[in-house]
């Protein structure tokens, strides 16, 4: 990407809270990305931890939606996550040296893939300043049909909304006044082609529609990276992530 191409990226970025790149990464590196994740899904993930790694039905394993730190879990992800084109991004958008947070896989099985609820992911962050990204890197086409994400634009220049609990896993906490007027006017949503990436803002509103195909998967990786100077409320995260643990035990669902 030539430099003028990222500063038109950035610009984006600061504007409205989000950018979308298209063809960030070329079809070969998809297909490698690919290849390494169906080999984590065979070898590494029996030996993660229950609350890495969730099932829309535990029973099933095809149902695979969700892996939380692929980067910790394995080498090959550890590098795209800390030595890579997406860090450099991060870098670039955020003005700052950034620590590499949380690397995921995000499918959403035909038929059982749920919505992904409305969210500020600064809410489940806990960070101040609430300065982050997360990218979103499309593994396959992905629309209206199989569940694509929808942005709302320059919400991150306004205040994180009241969040509460949704029930999905993965997704616990979302926006409960969603959507308002502004919302309902403002809402882009952003199909994609493998290779596609999109940033936003950790105060940027999101959400994702349901899978409503019959037979089509919607694979996607997400980067996390905050920025240097964010600090974590350690108390307040493992609060979070104690209880989040508790209740999906509770419901079985892990
Ligand atoms: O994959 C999705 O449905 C949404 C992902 C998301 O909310 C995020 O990466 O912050």
């Amino acid at each position: 990407m030539t430099q003028s191409g990222v500063q038109r990226y950035k610009h984006q970025f600061d504007l409205d809270g989000l950018t979308f790149i298209p063809s960030f990464r070329s079809q070969l590196e998809i297909a490698d990305i690919q290849k390494n994740l169906d080999r984590v899904i065979r070898l590494v993930v029996p030996s993660m931890p229950a609350e890495h790694v969730f099932y829309e039905d535990k029973q099933d394993q095809s149902s695979l939606k969700q892996l939380q730190n692929l980067h910790l879990h394995d080498a090959y992800f550890g590098q795209l996550m800390t030595d890579s084109p997406f860090r450099k991004l991060a870098e670039t958008l955020l003005d700052s040296k950034v620590v590499c947070k949380n690397m995921q896989y995000f499918n959403k099985p035909p038929k059982s893939g749920l919505p992904t609820p409305p969210h500020q992911d600064g809410y489940y962050f806990k960070i101040s300043p609430c300065e982050a990204i997360t990218m979103w890197l499309a593994l396959e086409p992905v629309d209206h049909e199989n569940g694509c994400v929808r942005y709302i634009p320059k919400s991150h220049l306004k205040s994180m909304r009241p969040h509460g609990s949704t029930g999905t896993l993965g997704f616990s906490q979302g926006i409960t006044d969603f959507p308002n007027a502004d919302d309902t006017a403002n809402e882009v949503a952003y199909p994609a082609q493998p290779g596609d990436l999109l940033a936003h803002h950790a105060l940027t509103i999101h959400r994702a529609t349901a899978n409503h195909s019959r037979n089509r998967t919607r694979k996607a990786i997400g980067l996390i990276y905050y920025r240097e100077d964010a600090v974590e409320d350690l108390t307040a995260r493992a609060a979070y992530k104690s209880e989040l643990i508790a209740e999906m035990n509770a419901k079985q669902r892990i």
